[in-house]
């Protein structure tokens, strides 16, 4: 049995979890919740950046980050890789990931900013990473052609984008990320719909 450390909240563990209910892997995983700011024990043992997601493997191996982990776990299936092995594909799916996780973490920089005392948050801070979500957005509204079709088989690209898109609803809703961008929209909207994606909706 694997162990994923995660929060129910954080948009980096949904990617790992949506992953495993699409490969129908949840059974081999046991998931310890925890909050990784307190610097648990129990996850720094393991991480000593304590970050979450971090998995330890059957074998007892110790993986993170997500981008790590979602490899690993697309070697534990035998069906189609949700990355290609080579090729243009293949390098268009690490960027996309590594554009979905930028806007991730832009907009978690903006949240966790706001966490602080009024008198200590920095606007231009603040700015900064809002343009690099817009920028981001504005992005990947022109690239949804790179992303796998919301009802059909999913892939990694696909996975991050939706995990983003779902992050910035459940915290930044007032950035309106659906507002001039339809296609992103259309295909952002089905793709959250999908099962997956309802059974890990971040909550309080
Ligand atoms: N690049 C990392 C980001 C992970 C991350 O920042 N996770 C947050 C929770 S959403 C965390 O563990 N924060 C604790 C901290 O930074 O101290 C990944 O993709 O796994």
């Amino acid at each position: 049995m694997m162990t994923l450390y995660g929060s129910p909240t954080s948009p980096y563990v949904r990617k790992v979890r949506v992953m495993l209910i699409e490969l129908g892997l949840e059974d081999r995983i046991r998931t310890e919740w925890l909050d990784p700011h307190s610097r648990p024990g129990s996850l720094t043992r393991q991480n000593p950046l304590s970050k979450i997601p971090t998995l330890q493997t059957e074998d007892g191996e110790v993986l993170y980050d997500s981008r790590v982990i979602c490899e690993y776990v697309d070697t534990l299936h035998g069906g189609a890789p949700m990355t290609p092995a080579d090729g243009t594909a293949h390098w268009r799916h690490l960027t996309t990931q590594a554009l979905s996780d930028g806007i991730l973490d832009a907009a978690v920089e903006r949240v966790l900013e706001g966490r602080r005392p009024a008198d200590k948050q920095h606007d231009a801070w603040i700015a900064k990473h809002k343009a690099k979500t817009d920028a981001g957005l504005d992005a990947l509204e022109q690239q949804v052609d790179r992303l796998s079709a919301p009802d059909g088989p999913t892939d990694l690209p696909a996975i991050g984008v939706g995990c983003a898109l779902g992050y910035l609803d459940f915290r930044l809703p007032q950035d309106q990320w659906r507002a001039n961008r339809s296609a992103l929209a259309a295909c952002g909207d089905a793709y959250l719909a999908r099962p997956a994606m309802q059974a890990t909706a971040p909550q309080e």
